[in-house]
């Protein structure tokens, strides 16, 4: 069976690859979306990204009717957007939260995440590849049910 699988990235992740390379990796989120459709070649996929909180959550509204699953790096808005741990509580599809970086290994304020208590699971600190875990790991979620 095919899976449908939004990725969906919050605010600044546009600007891959042109700042802060040493935390976030050199690679800019086209190259990972690209990187995305080849591994995982069987999946389709919608990628979708905004810096706008309530864009975001009419993204996450969209899917319930039209994809399996989500894949969903929320950015800064992780640590502090109820908006986005509402409408993630609100639709019925399988989320898994994912960060390029180990959220839990730098500033306090990123080790709270508001959205992952509302996800299947949380994948943080393997830079691109948290993706692909993250992928993997709806996917087989969606296998078992
Ligand atoms: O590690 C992650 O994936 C984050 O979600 C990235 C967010 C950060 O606020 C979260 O705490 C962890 C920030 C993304 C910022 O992306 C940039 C891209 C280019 C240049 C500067 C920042």
């Amino acid at each position: 069976m095919q899976h449908k699988i939004l990725i969906l990235n919050g605010p600044n992740l546009n600007l891959l690859g042109e700042r802060e390379t040493e935390v976030y990796g050199k690679e800019t989120l086209a190259g990972i979306e690209k990187a995305l459709t080849k591994a995982f070649s069987k999946i389709r996929f919608e990628f979708r990204q905004s810096n706008v909180e309530g864009e975001l959550v009419n993204m996450i509204h969209a899917a319930r009717k039209k994809q399996d699953g989500i894949v969903f790096n929320p950015g800064a808005y992780t640590h502090y957007s109820i908006a986005l741990r509402d409408a993630v509580a609100a639709v019925s599809i399988p989320v898994v939260e994912v960060h390029l970086s180990n959220i839990h290994a730098r500033e306090d304020f990123r080790k709270n995440s508001m959205i992952a208590p509302v996800c299947i699971g949380q994948i943080s600190g393997f830079g691109i590849y948290s993706y692909h875990l993250g992928i993997a790991s709806l996917v087989r979620h969606l296998e078992k049910k």
